[in-house]
């Protein structure tokens, strides 16, 4: 067992500044988490060893990126129960629709919580994340509506301008 209660998962180098923003909302909730490389293409054999360790590892969720053909979230979401939350990374050939459609497209039996494309999907998955954690621990439950709270207390009230 670790203490680690996400893991964040990436296809590759190159998905990281997105999914940073994931690895940010953890930290500034004070929640274990680790970040790592596994290929659904091309580490396929590192992918396999990541499910199958993940749920006897205690990791409660696992926030899953990938562009393009992205095989990654639903192949995890195969291999484990542990629920996996799928960020579709925005790509340069078409903008992340594929990833979107290659991920949210599950079959039945075998789901992937979908976020938004980029940025804004590896921030909503930190806090889906969150929120599933904070069922079950109060203290997280508290500083997750203080951070929500806080987000809504910055949203003024009229527009200014520039
Ligand atoms: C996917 O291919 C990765 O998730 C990444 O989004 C995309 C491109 O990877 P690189 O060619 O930049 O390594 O597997």
């Amino acid at each position: 067992m670790t203490d680690i209660e996400v893991g964040i998962i990436m296809g590759s180098q190159s998905d990281w500044p997105t999914m940073r923003t994931a690895a940010d909302i953890l930290d500034e909730l004070d929640i274990a988490h680790e970040a790592k490389i596994v290929s659904a293409h091309r580490t396929p054999d590192r992918l396999w060893k990541y499910g199958a360790a993940a749920a006897e590892r205690g990791l409660k969720v696992i926030i899953a990126g990938a562009g393009g053909a992205a095989h990654l979230p639903g192949m995890m979401a195969s291999k484990t129960r542990v629920p996996v939350i799928g960020v579709p990374i925005q790509t340069r050939a078409l903008s992340g629709v594929d990833s979107l459609y290659s991920i949210v497209q599950m079959p039945r039996g075998f789901p992937v919580a979908t976020m938004a494309i980029g940025a804004a999907g590896a921030a909503n998955a930190g806090l889906m994340a969150a929120g599933i954690l904070a069922l079950n621990d109060p203290a997280l439950a508290a500083r997750l509506d203080a951070w929500r709270a806080a987000l809504s207390a910055s949203i003024p009230d009229e527009p200014q301008d520039d």
